[in-house]
């Protein structure tokens, strides 16, 4: 039980009008205090950057190892075994962690750079053809899910099954509501294809997968820890960048001001997508559970119980931000926390922004204007934010 004075909301962070628009659930949570009981879920909610900054900061009272979503994992079983890399503290974290960073190094990001600029020129050329088409579509799902599972050494079949395997992974970590279940029973018949992606296979020589089984073959990893790599990389990969990439082209084709600074600048295209990234992140909440009683503010947290961490929130947060609802793209939006923060701080993040600032870029160079043709959807998610539909119409240059 709660005392008296602990801040308590029924608001519901995961009903469909917070998921359109969640911008007032935050500025709620976070104008109520630093730390909220939220009675539909008995869990505690942040919105504040510092709150949220400080939690993603400490792994040793703020525990990954429960899970990172709402489903307490040493309690009850998930729909998916836990990742090795995200659902795990030190020191198992730590091994599967320098796996990946070191995967996803400088160095490799440059032998990658070529093949995803010469993607993001195809696509470009490919938008002019058309000129009126759905961006949710023939931009944020069409370019991750080319140039990804090339760059993790996969072949071409089924890469489209992982949009819907994404949207149960990422409603997974909400509750086990009516959207979640939907979207299991979508995705269920397709967990074999996965499965069967994550193994050894024929995984092109130096991609990103065949240094995961290299890893294993040194004996870094086993075979087993080796396919849940690859299913982290599946998973964590490819529905992160398509949210991240609709929403940015949604930011540019609603904010014309800041679509004509690009198109007169667009270098500024790495910037574009950061703001884009802080303005409307792509994975709103991720979850942590504390390790013992913990006070914040007035409010004590008992161990075990679960807090809900509102990146978005955190990224709109006016103490943080200068007028955190304006979209600007020459704003330096460092310090968000639209890709975590600490020892779980998002380990393709800089692969996330190589796409970005390519497509961004690419457009940039060669559309002169960028128009909303329709009325956007959005695709309604647990924890991640993208659109279903964005229809666009452009002019090239
Ligand atoms: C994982 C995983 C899956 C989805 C997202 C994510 C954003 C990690 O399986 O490790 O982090």
């Amino acid at each position: 039980m709660q005392a008296d004075a602990t801040p308590v909301h029924e608001l519901d962070p995961f009903s469909d009008e917070t998921l359109t628009a969640p911008e007032a659930v935050q500025d709620a949570i976070r104008q109520t205090g630093p730390v909220v009981w939220l009675s539909r879920y008995g869990v505690w909610a942040m919105a504040g950057h510092g709150e949220v900054h400080a939690a993603l900061n400490d792994w040793q009272t703020y525990s990954s190892a429960s899970g990172a979503g709402l489903p307490n994992l040493k309690r009850e079983k998930g729909w998916r075994s836990p990742s090795i890399i995200l659902e795990v503290d030190p020191p198992d974290h730590t091994k599967t962690r320098l796996v990946l960073s070191r995967i996803m190094s400088p160095a490799a990001l440059r032998t990658i750079r070529d093949a995803f600029q010469a993607e993001a020129e195809a696509l470009v050329g490919r938008l002019i053809d058309m000129r009126r088409f759905d961006a949710a579509t023939e931009i944020a799902q069409a370019y991750p899910l080319r140039v990804f599972p090339d760059a993790l050494g996969l072949d071409g079949d089924g890469r489209e099954n992982l949009l819907p395997i994404g949207d149960l992974n990422f409603n997974g970590f909400g509750p086990q509501n009516a959207r979640f279940e939907a979207s299991l029973a979508k995705a269920k018949p397709l967990l074999p294809w996965l499965a069967a992606k994550c193994g050894r296979g024929h995984l092109r020589a130096g991609s990103f997968g065949a240094q995961i089984y290299e890893a294993a073959d040194r004996g870094d990893l086993t075979e087993d820890e080796a396919g849940l790599l690859m299913r982290t990389f599946l998973l964590a990969g490819i529905d992160t960048t398509v949210g991240g990439l609709g929403n940015a082209v949604h930011c540019l084709a609603t904010h014309p001001g800041e679509w004509a600074k690009l198109t007169e600048g667009p270098a500024l295209s790495r910037s574009a997508f950061e703001e884009a990234l802080r303005f409307d992140s792509p994975v709103q909440i991720f979850f942590r559970t504390a390790t013992r009683d913990t006070e914040v503010g007035t409010v004590l947290i008992h161990k075990d119980e679960k807090v809900l961490l509102m990146l978005g929130g955190a990224n709109r947060d006016p103490a943080r931000w200068e007028r955190p609802g304006v979209f600007d793209i020459e704003r330096k939006a460092a310090g968000h926390v639209a890709f975590g923060y600490g020892i779980h701080g998002c380990v393709g993040q800089m692969v996330a922004r190589l796409e970005g600032e390519l497509v961004l870029g690419e457009m940039a160079k060669r559309i002169r204007t960028l128009n909303l043709d329709g009325e956007p959807r959005r695709n309604l998610n647990n924890t991640l934010r993208s659109f279903a539909s964005l229809p666009v119409v452009i002019e090239p240059k």
